[in-house]
Parts: C-alpha cells; structure tokens; sequence
C-alpha cells in the first residue's frame, strides 16, 4: 500500500498504481485523450493530463505514483500548461463541431468548453512569413461504405492504432512520419477499401473525435422518413436495447426496448421488427447445417460429393466473415452458408411478408439498427439481395440512431414503452442472447440438443461459454437414437487476437472442434464498433449482464419454440435448408 495527497486530500493505493489512479481515486478531475479503458496500454502521447508531483509537471497517465507524493491538479501552472496544449490541438482542427457527426460527443470539444481553450489566430494569419504547408496525402477517406477517415479532425492520440494493433491483431493503421507530417494511414495501400481493413469499428469506438466515423446514413434515412414515400421498416439487433440508453444518458446496461421502439414509431417508421425473430431464424437454419455436417462426419449420411468440413464458423460477423475471406480463403467452405440475421430479416420481410400484404419489395424501405459498423458493408454486398433489389436498404449504427432521436428532439428515455410489431417482432430468448459473445452457442445449443435428443435441456444456461474471457470451449453430449452417444466439441471466441489464435491452431490440428462461434468484437456485439462511446471499466460487463437478464425473464426462451418462426416454415419455407429457405437465406463467399 501507498499513502499520498491529491489536492491536500490523502489517498492509500495498491503499490504499481499510477499518478492518474490516485487521481482518479481523490475523485479529483484529469483530462485524458490518448488513455483510454479498452486499450492495453498506457501511450502517454497526448500530454493533457499534466499535473504536479512533488512540485514538478507530470503526465498522470504514465507516472508511477510513490508512497508520499504530493499530487495538485488545480494550480495556476497545471491549468495553464494544459489549456496551452489544448490551444495548440485547437489551433490545428477545424471549427466545424456545428455540422459534425460527434458533435456534443466529443471528448475533445469537451475539453475546450472545460478548459475555455481560446480560438487563436492561424499562423497563415498573422504572419507574413508564414509558408503554407500542405499535405501530400489524401485527408479524407470515404472508400468503405462503413467507415470514414477525415484527418482534419484527427489529434494524433494514437488509440485507433494501438486498437487496431493490439486489441484487434489487425495491423492496418499506423502512424506514419514525424513531426508536423505524423499523421494515421492505411498499411499497404492508401485506402481504406484497399486495404485489409475488416471494418470492425473498434478503432471509430475509440476515436475521441470524429477523426474516425461510420460511414453515416441517418441522414438519408431521416429525409426518407419524411418524404413518405415507401413504407419504412425498421429492425433493432439484439445488442442495441441495452445500449442506445446510454446515448440518452442513461447508465450502461439499461434496458430499453419499449422505449427505443417507442422512439422509431416517434421518427416515423411505420412497422419495427425485432432482429432477435431473425436470429431465431438463423438458429433454425445454422443449427441444421451443423447437424447436416456431424451426420457426414459420423458416417450416420452418405454426400454425394466432398462432404462440407468441420468445424463448422457461424456466419453472422460480417468483419469475422471478410477476415476470412481475405487472409483465410481455404476456410471459406468451414464458415456456414447461412446470412446472418441482419439479411435474413430484409429477406424474410421483401420476400414473404411483402408477399403477405400484397405489397412489392421496391415499395418497402429497410432500415436495420444495428451495433456494427461491418453491418453496413454487408448490406451493400452485390449478393444480400434478388431480382434487382436489396435486402437491407441502409444500416445505422447505435451511435445514429441516438443522433436522430437528438437531432428530432425526442427523449427516448422518457417515452412510454410501445412493442415490436407483428409477426416479425415476436423473438425469443435465445435470440436476443447473440448480442453477447457466446449467445449464438448458447441459442443453437437450446436447440440442436432438443431436436436431436427429443428431450428438453436440462440446464437453459451454457455456464462453460459465458463471460468476457476471449476464448471458451464447452463440449455436449448428445444422445441420438438407441444407444449412440456422440460428444460435439464446442468454441466460442471474441475479438480478433483470440479469433485469429483460434484459427492457427485449427489449422495446425492442435484444436479439435466441431462447432465455433466467433465474433470480431470484444465482448460480441455488446462491444460492437457502433454502440455508444461510453468510457467506463464495466460498460461491456453491464451490457452484457443485461442481455442476460433479458432472456432469463422471458417466457419464450427457445428458437424453435418461436410461434412466428413455426408459422413461416409451415406456409411458406417448408422446413429448415429447404431449396426455399436456401434461395432467401443461405449465401456464398468469395476470396
Ligand atoms: Fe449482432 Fe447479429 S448478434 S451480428 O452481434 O448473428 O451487429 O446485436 O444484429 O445480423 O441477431 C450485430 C448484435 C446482430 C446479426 C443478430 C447475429
Ligand atoms: Fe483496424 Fe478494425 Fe479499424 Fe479496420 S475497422 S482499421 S480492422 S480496428
């Protein structure tokens, strides 16, 4: 233990602690910029966080804090030292936070508003030697469909390229040059879309500004509500409910489904369904590809052909699936033929529901909320559609959806809750489960055993593939008819280090699995580079708790319990893998 004083306040800390935990524990302010809690490290490299040690400037970030330091974070020097860099940052970023995406989500505009950072005049302004510099590289990158670069707003920070580097294994931005000319780029080529970039979005959910963005669509979006022209749909995936209340203030791991639905009605959908209907849709499908592919495996069916390979990867990650496609193109024909659920719900809505109502796929107008930036390159896919339409017509992320119900003024925390509509609004437990890393297991579980064994599972809850740890394993036994019983080897894993882990040791025979569940993000789609930028040790925890708890009170646990799902492959798609099913629901991969 260390005892210290912060602001004339004394502190006991745990030895190894640093100058900014013992801040942090005084309950004394320190800004910050370039730490941030979901990065490994500490880089140290923005400077705002100086404060005085023993009479000397220090950053807080990374100095190790001593028995009997005397901390001050509010002196003339401190305050004046850190509103001095603040100015300088200023002095190289735009003056457009009015039009600006993050606008009143800005770590850094924060800070200047805090700190009251003057405006000071450009060089180019006041001096008449100034030379005008201009950059040899491009500052703007809109390549992607899901994530955009603007340099001009970018402060240098470095946590997009440590995320990139470190929490996702990606190695795709760097920091390139020195001086005046340091500036983040692409790796290999110049980019984005050429790069090997899987657009997970971790490094956008780090980005303090709006340096790194979605490629936004809301506003598209809002001009379509408004113009009454189609008839638009909206569908929330499963992480979004206990997350889009933090963009309303409230705390993380609120759950606000009614309100959120409620919120759509006010910006003028016209029908909201639930995503959680399409993952049990996916359960149905993927759940009996994988029992197609154990059944070869076990010699208990003959193929015709080469008989597709275990294990067998879920499909529903489109960053998962492009890492796949670009740098491990012979594991194409192991990742499963199913869209995620994001497709299946624009499919099942353009081509059934459509049909139902008599209505044509071009009059409706489908908008997914969802918590992935990835999610919007997968619509766009030339594939995610038949005969000349699209089945997700645009993606907003968490992040968007909070901005519109800002930008229309609606308190969405304060709505009376509304429901999903009917028929594709109905989703069970299992289905709002795959938000969190392990649920799509978990749900395929609940179902694959019934199927096979008739009998009901014993325990709802998959312990062994719960949590936040980065890969967990389970296995299961499954009795099939008469005395047989087979034990199927099960993997889940989150965040690209693990996945990629994962995937050398599948391919170097030491990992022996029949099924696995990978989800780029930290955490699954509770971490999804689209959810709100809420800073915080236990943000994922607390969402992650909340998807939990939802299922748990639900009545309707199981995906093929689901009454909607039943009624969809009684009068229309026949059973799960039918050459119906196929045409709407199954997809194919190209490297
Ligand atoms: Fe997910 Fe999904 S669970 S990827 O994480 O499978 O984005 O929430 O919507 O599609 O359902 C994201 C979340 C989804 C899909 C579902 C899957
Ligand atoms: Fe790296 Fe993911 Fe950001 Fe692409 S989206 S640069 S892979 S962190």
């Amino acid at each position: 233990q260390m005892h210290m004083t912060v602001n004339g306040r004394t502190v006991t800390l745990p030895k190894g602690s640093s100058i900014y935990d013992a801040v942090s524990k005084a309950g004394a302010f320190v800004p910050v910029l370039c730490k941030h809690p979901r990065l490994p490290n500490t880089p140290g490299s923005c400077r705002v966080c100086l404060v005085e040690v023993d009479k000397r400037l220090k950053p807080a970030c990374c100095t190790p804090a001593h028995e009997g330091a005397v901390i001050n974070t509010d002196t003339e020097d401190v305050v004046h030292t850190v509103t001095g860099t603040l100015a300088l940052l200023r002095s190289n970023h735009p003056e457009d936070c009015m039009s600006c995406d993050v606008n009143g989500k800005c770590e850094f505009q924060d800070l200047i508003n805090r700190y009251l950072v003057p405006k000071w005049p450009k060089l180019k302004d006041v001096s008449d030697d100034y030379i005008e510099h201009t950059a040899t590289w491009s500052l703007y990158d809109q390549s992607s469909p899901a994530i955009k670069l603007d340099l001009e707003k970018c402060i240098k920070c470095s946590r997009c390229v440590t995320t990139c580097e470190e929490v996702q294994g990606m190695n795709v931005l760097g920091m390139f040059n020195r001086g005046r000319d340091r500036h983040i780029g692409f790796y290999h080529e110049s980019d984005l879309e050429l790069s090997k970039c899987i657009e997970c979005g971790q490094c956008v959910s780090v980005c303090p500004v709006g340096a790194l963005s979605e490629h936004t669509s809301w506003r598209q979006v809002l001009s379509l509500l408004q113009s009454k022209r189609k008839i638009m749909v909206a569908q929330t995936a499963p992480a979004v409910r206990v997350a889009i209340g933090e963009e309303a203030g409230l705390a993380p791991g609120s759950v606000t489904t009614g309100q959120m639905v409620a919120g759509l009605k006010r910006l003028g959908f016209d029908y909201v369904f639930d995503t959680d209907f399409a993952a049990d849709l996916t359960i149905m499908e993927e759940g009996m590809e994988l029992l197609q592919r154990l059944k070869l495996a076990w010699g208990l069916e003959k193929s015709a052909g080469t008989p597709p390979p275990l294990p067998m990867f879920t499909s529903c990650c489109p960053a998962w699936v492009t890492l796949v496609e670009t740098e491990y193109p012979e594991l194409i024909p192991n990742l499963s033929s199913c869209k995620s659920p994001q497709q299946m719900m624009g499919a099942t809505v353009k081509a059934v529901w459509c049909k139902r109502n008599n209505l044509q796929p071009e009059d409706v107008c489908m908008v997914s909320i969802m918590p992935c930036t990835a999610k919007k390159h997968e619509a766009a896919r030339p594939e995610m559609g038949r005969d000349g339409y699209k089945d997700i017509d645009h993606v907003l992320t968490t992040r968007e959806l909070g901005r519109m119900f800002r930008f229309q003024h609606i308190d969405m925390a304060s709505l009376p809750k509304d429901s999903y509509d009917d028929p594709m609004g109905t989703g069970s437990g299992a289905g709002v489960l795959f938000g969190n890393t392990g649920g799509v297991m978990e749900a395929a579980v609940r179902t694959v055993y019934e199927v096979v064994t008739g009998k009901e599972l014993p325990h709802l809850s998959l312990e062994a593939v719960r949590g936040l740890k980065g890969t967990k394993e389970a296995s299961l036994q499954l009795q099939l008819d008469g005395d047989t019983t087979k034990t199927v080897r099960v993997a889940v894993c989150s965040g690209v280090v693990n996945a990629r882990k994962l995937v050398e040791d599948v391919r170097a025979g030491t990992a022996n699995y029949d099924f696995v569940e990978v989800m780029s993000c930290p955490g699954g789609c509770i971490g999804g580079g689209g959810q709100p930028k809420t800073k915080g040790p236990d943000v994922l925890q607390r969402r992650m708790a909340a998807v939990y708890s939802i299922d748990s009170n639900m009545h309707l646990r199981k995906s093929h319990e689901n009454p909607q799902i039943k009624k969809l492959y009684a009068d229309e798609l026949g059973k799960p893998n039918s050459e119906e099913a196929h045409h709407l629901l199954h997809t194919k991969y190209h490297d």
